[in-house]
């Protein structure tokens, strides 16, 4: 754990080199900056490659099943982040990423904290399953914890769910606030584990209220060794698998801040350091002979 701090401290120290002191960091490395367990960019162009996880921890990295269509327009390409995403097709797409095993740093306990954060494209069509762990046989309720979305009035509501320890019951937090499909979105949760009220919910950076639909969010969560799924659940067929496109999928083991949240959004709005490199080349006329790596 220490050193994966240090390899992150200093990933994000060469960042801010890059920056200069006080800049905003870019979107990417505002996520590296608070180390999370994994963090998968979901920018392969191959999808029989893994989906890798750019922690570098080798063990976290997906495989795209049944298709997902790797090389779909990426959240951060307004940016000079030509980074891709996934898209699924509300039919049975998913990538699939193994739990290590028991106690692995995938499973959390009562009183762990947890931020999961991700960018989705919906399309018309999109399930409610976004990414999650457990529940992935078509009966199975062994939901260890999940982003997913329900529907709105005209959009969507962001939703975490999770099945307690004693596995007969879900508890299933839902916003007020809507966001719109068919436009990228960003979205993040954190939540202490058997804590209710600590359940913190934010869409493009901001603090959305909501409530406790399901239980309380005051149970223990169950712990198995069952995949973490990005992009469906319950058996992956239609009704349970996203349709759009699912980008920067990143998983923590702590509640994040709202500070944090903010930042990780509005650096997805500063140009890359690529994106500057031009700038700056055509500022003094080479531009035109440059070619982007
Ligand atoms: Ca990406
Ligand atoms: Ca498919
Ligand atoms: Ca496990």
């Amino acid at each position: 754990m220490e050193s994966k701090k240090i390899v992150s401290c200093l990933v994000a120290t060469f960042a801010a080199s890059l920056w200069g002191a006080n800049a905003q960091a870019g979107y990417t490395e505002a996520v590296i900056n608070d180390s999370p367990i994994a963090y998968w960019r979901l920018g392969e162009s191959v999808n029989t490659d893994p989906a890798v996880n750019a922690m570098g921890n080798a063990a976290l990295n997906g495989v795209y099943t049944n298709g997902a269509a790797v090389g779909s327009g990426g959240a951060l390409g307004g940016f000079g982040d030509s980074d891709t995403a996934a898209g699924f097709d509300a039919n049975d797409d998913f990538v699939a990423v193994t739990d290590p095993g028991t106690g692995s740093v995938l499973d959390f306990g009562n009183g762990d904290g947890i931020t999961l954060e991700t960018w989705v494209l919906a399309g018309n069509i999109p399930s409610g399953h976004v990414v999650g762990k457990g529940r992935v046989g078509a009966s199975d309720t062994d939901l260890s914890y999940a982003i997913r979305t329900g529907s709105g009035t005209t959009g969507l509501k962001l939703e975490f769910m999770y099945r307690n320890a004693a596995d007969n019951a879900f508890h299933l937090w839902r916003s007020d606030t809507e966001f719109t499909k068919l436009a990228y979105h960003h979205l993040a949760i954190s939540f202490t584990f058997g804590t209710g009220s600590s359940l913190a919910a934010y869409i493009d950076g901001a603090a959305i209220t909501g409530s406790w639909v399901l239980g309380s969010g005051n149970d223990a969560p169950i712990q198995t060794n069952a995949n973490f799924w990005i992009g469906s659940a319950v058996g992956g067929g239609f009704g349970t698998t996203w349709g759009g496109r699912i980008d920067e999928v990143a998983i923590y083991d702590e509640a994040l801040t709202p500070t944090d949240i903010l930042n990780h959004y509005t650096g997805a709005s500063v140009p890359e350091p690529a994106a500057l490199g031009l700038l700056a080349c055509g500022l003094i006329g080479c531009a035109s002979r440059r070619r982007r790596a």
